[in-house]
């Protein structure tokens, strides 16, 4: 394990290599305890670099065998072997040199997921960010772009299947039971993007013609017997290919794409070149097991990795600080993708709502950071909702200000430009300049400064003068070592509505540039005239959520009522209803702790009867507005004082007042849209059973409610159903016999199942309430829980931490003890997953005093162990600052 060294990498010290890797010849002996690396690199030194310059190379834990340099082997005084690094104090005086290095590596203990390590007995690897050098000593850099062949030998009957990035270059059999095979990479890539896996699994083949002709041999490979649940993810990889040619002009480059699916995996999935590695969650899929969720995370991920091949493999970033340049314009492109595929409408509300609950807490908490840092002392903390979500709004607003037609000709001329090629964001963000000929100077602050801006609105209407005028003020609040922030640009979508619900026309605007119902925000405060308004129109702001920012709005209850009746912008009119219930929601709060304001619960019970019939919006959509803000973004609008018990009664008070207002309704709708016909996953269907499913939820606090949640649990025809009538029973009727029969009958029939298994461990970890901590902990003794296995700790330890309000935050502390005895301990075999689970609390200044006090006391717990991991120490540390 990495220990913390204390070193802080900067933005501004980034200099070129002295040297470059132009190929890369690996040969690897796999075993379990004992695999040979052999690495032959062709090294230059840069142009203008002395002769005299040392050759530093990373290592992370490495045994050296030897070194060679153009076969003479180097004697002990020729270089300095560390386990983290091997130095080369006399290089070559040649320009160009060849240098074999052998390491010896042992796959089979490998618990940090990092390097070669082994998943059910396959060999894989995961190599970004810095996971290469735990294989070979190398320049472990992502501006260090070579050409690689692989030769990977292993016994036959260990591992039949032997893999690796790029083209198949031959393959045979070798003495004693052995075999070997080939692989040639003809474009040059990062060290982050090099793949191997070998063992035996099972395959499924397909092929994909693409735009220019060429036919690209797919293979998507799973545990064996499990190749039938391969389906969805193999149809999602052809329509990204094919979606990929015609919304960017992208064509897949080799002559073979392979997808292997394993089960132990720090992440979702990783883009290595040709061949994706993949947490198995996210490709194995059936109705009887995923849920409508599920595949819609196949189908996003299986088109996130795929897109990385022009985005961040064939232009790739030049330093780990330019991160967002490949992840925030990624995840953009698959959300285009999935928005295509499906309902765009529903698809951009599911982003907005991900976006908040993940990116809001980060960007206005201790671990706030620019989309592009400028410093970090762990990269493996960096792969965070504020890079890859926030980094994708960024590149959303650049096609807002610009318009679609610029966009796609600025992107072209990304790929153009910069194929082959490190690159910067300032690479980025000028081939859009060039091309519109717009200064985005100021634009570009949203990658440089954290933190959310807020806009504060106001309007006015003179009737005489038939002027509407919207005063908004802009504020960045301060973050963690940026005290003082400058105005950023801010593209704000808007739309006037009149009273018929149809936009108000207005002669001239002034105070602003507006172009295309955008309003350009470049100051602090700006009077934006609207001329020739005869009526006061509603107002409806950030349409489409066009910035990612918060708003306070000052706006009559009545206008929001209307515009959640009458936007013509779907996410607006989303949004208008949900600002409702969270407004409601906090006031219910306020009323708890003894305050008095309105709630409006009749006007919002009535309003969610009318949005659950209406035939015109489509079922998904329904299911969108209906279902009531979760207890964390109640929290985080509150700010400040939470008290999760609270928090929970005032929600559960508003759904019982739903409910009871629209029984009957929601009854009989509910039956109306039981499944008929078979079993299809696609946008349409998954709509109409996330409809029925929310009417359960709502249904079940009525009498008889569970009963009917347990009839729809035994009625279930696919996992979709099945789950959440199981998380209605555990989580509304807690304690129920119905609840415990449910969760037994699940267990015994889907045991052998691990990802099954998972969401029976999350289920129960979001239980709300102050008993869970001591289910969890019983839960962590079960047979199928393993804390070496992501997937098992994030689906028990991550759901409570992060999802389970009143269970994580008991006031007594007892939930905040277990996570710090859990991090620990997770810590001990793999310390970027117990990282990862200690940002759960970074949002712990904004409990009331007592919790806070007891969360302060569980992060000091994991401050004060002994030999933390870099990983571990920088969150605690950031979280504590
Ligand atoms: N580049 C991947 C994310 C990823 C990052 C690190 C990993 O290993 C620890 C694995 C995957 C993506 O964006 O999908
Ligand atoms: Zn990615």
């Amino acid at each position: 394990m990495r220990t913390d060294t204390g070193h802080v990498f900067k933005l501004e010290d980034y200099r070129p290599s002295d040297y470059l890797i132009l190929e890369t010849s690996l040969v690897f002996r796999l075993s379990p305890e004992a695999t040979r690396v052999t690495a032959t690199l062709t090294i230059e030194r840069r142009d203008g670099v002395v002769a005299s310059a040392p050759l530093v190379l990373d290592g992370d834990g490495l045994t050296l065998i030897r070194v060679a340099i153009d076969g003479r082997e180097l004697q002990p005084a020729d270089f300095l072997a560390t386990p983290d690094q091997l130095t080369i104090s006399q290089a070559p005086a040649a320009p160009r040199f060849q240098l074999l290095i052998e390491t010896e590596v042992a796959p089979a203990g490998n618990e940090t997921l990092m390097g070669l390590y082994r998943s059910s007995s396959v060999y894989c690897t995961q190599c970004e960010a810095e996971g290469f050098r735990r294989i070979t000593y190398f320049l472990d850099r992502p501006d260090i772009l070579s050409v690689y062949t692989v030769r990977i030998e292993a016994k036959l009957d260990e591992a039949p299947l032997l893999l690796s990035n790029g083209n198949p270059a031959g393959s045979g059999d070798l003495a004693d039971g052995w075999h070997y095979a080939v692989w040639h990479d003809p474009f040059p890539k990062p060290s982050y993007l090099f793949a191997l896996v070998a063992g035996a699994l099972g395959k499924v083949a397909d092929s994909f013609v693409t735009l220019s002709g060429r036919t690209v041999e797919l293979g998507i490979y799973v545990e064996p017997g499990k190749e039938w649940l391969a389906g969805y993810a193999m149809d999602a990889l052809k329509r990204s290919m094919k979606w990929d040619e015609e919304a960017f002009g992208r064509e897949y480059d080799l002559d073979v794409f392979n997808i292997v699916a394993v089960s132990d995996f720090n992440m979702g999935a990783m883009e290595n070149k040709g061949l994706n590695i993949f947490n198995d969650k996210y490709v194995l899929a059936d109705e009887e097991t995923a849920t409508d969720a599920d595949f819609a995370n196949i189908e996003a991920i299986i088109a996130h990795e795929y897109f990385h091949n022009w985005t961040g493999n064939r232009i790739t970033c030049r330093d780990w600080f330019q991160l967002c340049l490949k992840e925030g314009l990624t995840v953009f492109r698959d959300h285009e993708f999935s928005a295509d595929q499906r309902s765009r409408a529903v698809k951009r509300i599911a982003e907005v709502r991900t976006l908040r609950a993940h990116q809001f807490p980060e960007d206005q908490g201790p671990l706030a950071h620019p989309v592009r840092p400028r410093r970090y002392r762990e990269i493996n903390n960096f792969y965070t909702a504020t890079v890859y979500e926030k980094g994708s709004e960024v590149v959303r607003m650049i096609r807002t200000i610009l318009g679609a037609e610029a966009f796609r000709a600025g992107m072209d001329l990304y790929f153009e430009r910069h194929d082959g090629e490190a690159a910067t964001i300032e690479d980025f963000l000028k081939v859009f300049e060039d091309v519109s000929g717009r200064d985005l100077s100021q634009f570009a602050l949203w990658y440089h400064q954290a933190g959310t801006p807020n806009l504060t609105v106001s309007s006015t209407h003179n009737p005489a003068a038939r002027e509407f005028t919207l005063e908004i003020e802009q504020s960045v609040p301060p973050t963690p070592s940026e005290s003082r922030k400058r105005l950023m640009h801010i593209p704000l979508a808007f739309g006037l509505v009149g009273a018929d619900g149809r936009p108000v026309a207005y002669d001239g605007v002034e105070g602003a540039t507006v172009e295309d119902g955008v309003i350009h925000i470049r100051k602090r405060r700006q009077v934006v005239r609207f001329s020739g308004v005869a009526e006061r129109p509603a107002v409806s702001l950030n349409r489409g959520f066009s910035a990612p920012i918060t708003l306070s709005v000052e706006q009559k209850a009545d206008d929001q009522f209307f515009l959640a009746g009458h936007d013509s912008d779907s996410f607006s009119r989303w949004q208008a209803f949900n600002t409702l219930l969270t407004d409601a929601l906090i006031a219910a709060f306020r009323q708890i702790l003894g305050g008095k304001e309105p709630v409006y619960t009749a006007r919002l019970s009535e309003l969610a009867g009318k949005i659950a019939a209406d035939e015109a919006l489509e079922p998904a959509y329904r299911a969108l507005a209906l279902a009531l803000p979760g207890e964390a973004d109640i929290a985080r609008d509150i700010g400040k004082g939470i008290d999760p018990d609270a928090i929970l009664t005032a929600r559960e008070a508003l759904a019982l007042a739903i409910a009871k207002a629209n029984g009957q309704a929601f009854s009989s709708l509910y039956d109306r849209l039981a499944d008929k016909g078979p079993f299809s996953p696609d946008a349409a269907s998954a709509g109409r059973r996330a409809l029925r499913n929310i009417l359960l939820d709502y249904l079940a606090l009525l009498p008889e409610g569970t009963e009917l949640a347990a009839r729809h649990f035994r009625s279930a025809t696919n996992m979709t159903d099945r789950a959440a009538a199981l998380t209605v029973l555990a989580h509304r009727h807690r304690g129920s016999p119905e609840a415990a029969k449910a969760l037994a009958d699940f267990e015994a029939k889907y045991g052998s199942d691990a990802l099954v298994m998972d969401k029976w461990f999350q289920i129960q970890a979001g239980v709300p309430g102050p008993q869970t901590v001591e289910t969890v902990r019983t839960l962590t003794k079960h047979a199928g829980f393993s804390m070496a296995n992501p997937n098992r700790v994030r689906s028990l330890v991550g759901t409570f931490s992060s999802a389970n309000q009143t269970g994580f935050h008991r006031p007594d502390g007892e939930g905040y003890r277990f996570f710090a005895e859990t991090v620990l301990e997770v810590e001990k075999r793999n310390p970027q997953v117990a990282a990862r689970l200690a940002t759960a609390l970074r949002s712990w200044r904004s409990l009331e005093p007592v919790r806070q006090a007891k969360a302060r006391e569980a992060l000091l717990t994991i401050a004060g162990a002994e030999n933390l991991s870099a990983d571990l120490r920088d969150i605690v540390e950031r979280t504590l600052a």
